[in-house]
């Protein structure tokens, strides 16, 4: 078989199987090709994206405007590394500081990489500008958090399955419960020695949990107060995928420290980045940090072009919006349903909870039913499906989906 000749499904997956580390289990479904909210596999069959890739592909899949920056920026300049400037980081990072409305931008490229990139700034702020011994400094993360996978990272996880013989772990981070201000006062009061608080406004993987009306505006509040860093991860709900620009604008919140990811590239191509003011980022001086394809030309013309998606397509008003249809319309038939127990989000970030254990394959089995009704999702837990469609969905092709999902869980009715 000669590499670029045209693979049937079961070959691609056998490929994957023979050659590949098995560190997923995707959905059993090849795609070949992707285009706004559609997606089609390898013989042609056509789906609406449900997932878009983790909130990276919120502006459509292989969006012209973000493609055609990309492939101009690179028949041009690809890499030139940090070793020397480039004619298009500049730009890129005055368009995004006043885009999200902060001094100062650290590039990297994935998501797992901004948030190490967060928590090096916030350490080495607790040292240098909060006075806190130095090697001393703590970091408060909530329970079922999901930051990426590093070492560092899945330190902070309560995931057993993230974290089970990849030790030993990094030290210097308290676990509070998320959604509860009372356990982050206590933990602020009784642990001089911290400098950071790390939050997802919605946490996505532990099943699109929304906290309680306030939590971020009494948390930042708490935060201040103690003189800790307020730290969001909007890796997954940023980019308007909530209905507002970040997630914390439901609140008026500015965190201390952003962090970017997915969607920043709209799904092109891996962009993320870090975003502080001054007083903050200007703790890191040239040699503290870095990465070879941080602030690249290619990512940085990328982010540009899915910025100014996100705006001119007003895409933050479209998924508050289709949202409130999506939890509206799909409430209606959870109110006589046997299998969907609940349905929760914000914007286009929506989950529904199915009437089973946790440990159930029946989120599964629903997610194959969906595929062969002509949808893509994947569960986040046995019990819990993630709901998540590129932004750029028009109502109708939502009510069509909504359809779909209502005529797909009817075959699962108890
Ligand atoms: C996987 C989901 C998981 C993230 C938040 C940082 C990162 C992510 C809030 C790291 C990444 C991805 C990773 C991917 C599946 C997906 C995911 F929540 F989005 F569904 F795993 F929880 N902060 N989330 O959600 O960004 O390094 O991946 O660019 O690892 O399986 P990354």
């Amino acid at each position: 078989m000669a590499v670029l000749d045209q693979l049937t499904s079961q070959q691609a997956i056998d490929l994957e199987n023979k050659y590949g580390a098995h560190n997923y289990h995707p959905l059993p479904v090849v795609l070949s090709r992707g285009e706004g909210v559609y997606v089609w596999d390898v013989e042609g069959k056509q789906y609406y994206d449900f997932l878009s890739a983790y909130s990276a592909v919120n502006q459509g899949h292989c969006h012209p405007k973000i493609v055609g920056a990309m492939t101009s920026q690179a028949q041009n300049l690809t890499l030139t590394s940090r070793a020397f400037y480039n004619n298009v980081l500049g730009k890129y990072e005055k368009f995004a500081c006043e885009f999200f409305g902060f001094d100062k931008l650290l590039p990297m490229n994935t998501g797992a990489e901004a948030v190490e990139t967060a928590l090096k700034l916030c350490r080495k702020w607790a040292y240098e500008v909060k006075g806190i011994d130095e090697n001393e400094a703590e970091i408060i993360v909530c329970e079922n958090n999901f930051h990426g996978r590093t070492t560092t990272i899945i330190s902070f996880s309560n995931d057993p399955v993230a974290r089970k013989n990849f030790g030993p772990f990094t030290k210097g981070f308290i676990k509070i419960e998320y959604d509860n201000l009372e356990a982050l006062e206590e933990a602020l009061k009784n642990n001089p020695n911290v400098g950071g608080f790390l939050v997802e406004p919605i946490q996505g993987e532990a099943g699109v949990y929304v906290p309680s009306e306030g939590y971020l505006t009494k948390a930042k509040a708490l935060c201040e107060k103690y003189n800790v860093l307020f730290i969001a991860d909007e890796v997954q709900t940023g980019i308007a995928r909530t209905g507002r620009l970040l997630a914390v604008n439901h609140e008026n919140v500015t965190p201390d420290i952003l962090i970017l990811g997915k969607a920043l590239s709209g799904g092109a191509y891996p962009v993320s980045a870090v975003l502080a003011n001054d007083n903050i980022m200007n703790v890191i001086k040239p040699g503290n940090h870095g990465s070879t394809f941080g602030g690249n030309p290619v990512a940085a013309a990328v982010a540009i072009a899915a910025l100014t998606v996100v705006k001119e397509e007003g895409l933050s008003d479209n998924a508050e919006t289709l949202g409130q249809l999506f939890r509206s319309e799909l409430n209606k038939f959870i109110e006589t349903s046997s299998i969907a127990k609940l349905v929760r989000g914000k914007g286009l970030l929506n989950a529904i909870l199915i009437n089973d254990e946790e440990e159930s394959d029946t989120a599964w089995n629903i997610c194959l039913a969906l595929r062969d009704n002509g949808l893509l999702a994947k569960p986040t837990h046995g019990n819990i499906i993630r709901f998540a469609p590129p932004l750029v969905m028009t109502e109708e092709q939502l009510l069509d989906c909504v359809d779909i999902i209502i005529k797909t869980l009817k075959q699962f009715e108890k």
